[in-house]
């Protein structure tokens, strides 16, 4: 049986369990963001991210070559349209999901998300020009939609990468009020099973991992990937993240 080195909050790990379950591929799944995993994530992937699929002796690090692998490996249903430049519109809002989306609600989610214990403020404006920067993404995810169905005809990757980011812009204070195609869109992922079986899982692991008392996360060190950083020092928060790699509060992963 495959192995997923997964996380029940991580976009990434959310879309490639979708992906999975999409495709009805069973899977088991090791919760290696949890300290106490760290020694086995490292040993598939000198990062230390999630999530990793491990098939056999295939070991396949990053949720889009995960779902590359996923549509080789299992190729029906697709995570893809047929036509070339449908799969081409799918890959790129798949990349704007995990670039621009995920970089934006990650760094505001900082100071509201359990497993960071900050008691700091955010630097002044970063949230504002988070949620201005959001509402940019959203205007132009609206503009890519029609009146009806998905971004790309039928479900694609496009909605698995998207739908994580969407579901939590709550947390960081953003809204879908004002893009009347997003919110059309957003009630017609919610309904698919996969989707809804994702925020079951979510929902359901918030209360295991938190509710019960100390989480087993790591609480004050935050791992920054490219995109996160390059979204902070585009908005004029340079000398903020230099305080916070010096602090030893911001790290960075490996990169072999
Ligand atoms: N490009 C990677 C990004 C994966 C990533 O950033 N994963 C985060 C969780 S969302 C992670 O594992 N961070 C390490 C940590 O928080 O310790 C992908 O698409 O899978």
């Amino acid at each position: 049986m495959l192995t997923l080195y997964d996380n029940p909050f991580s976009p990434f790990a959310r879309k490639v369990r979708m992906a999975l379950g999409w495709k009805g591929v069973p899977f088991r799944s090791i919760d290696a963001l949890a300290l106490d995993e760290r020694q086995r994530l490292l040993d598939v992937n000198p990062r230390a991210e999630v999530p990793v699929l491990v098939d056999g002796d295939v070991v396949v690090a990053d949720s889009s070559d995960i779902a590359a692998y996923l549509d080789d490996r299992f190729p029906s249903p697709p995570l893809l349209p047929a036509s070339p430049a449908l799969r081409a519109k799918a890959r790129r809002w798949q990349r704007i999901a995990d670039t621009a989306f995920d970089a934006i609600v990650h760094d505001l989610s900082l100071w509201s998300w359990p497993t960071h214990r900050r008691t700091d403020a955010p630097p002044a404006g970063l949230l504002d020009a988070g949620r201005r920067d959001l509402a940019k993404l959203l205007a132009a995810l609206d503009d890519a939609l029609g009146a009806t169905g998905f971004l790309c005809g039928g479900v694609s990757i496009a909605e698995l990468a998207l739908f994580p980011h969407v579901s939590s812009l709550k947390l960081v204070g953003a809204t879908l009020d004002g893009f009347p195609k997003v919110l059309r869109w957003n009630r017609d992922v919610r309904a698919l099973p996969v989707v809804r079986a994702d925020l079951e899982h979510v929902k359901r692991s918030a209360f295991e991992k938190f509710a019960a008392g100390a989480s087993p996360y790591e609480a004050e060190k935050v791992v920054w990937r490219g995109d996160r950083i390059e979204w902070v020092l585009a908005n004029g928060y340079a000398e903020w993240f230099h305080t916070e790699l010096a602090s030893g509060r911001a790290v960075v992963p490996r990169p072999v």
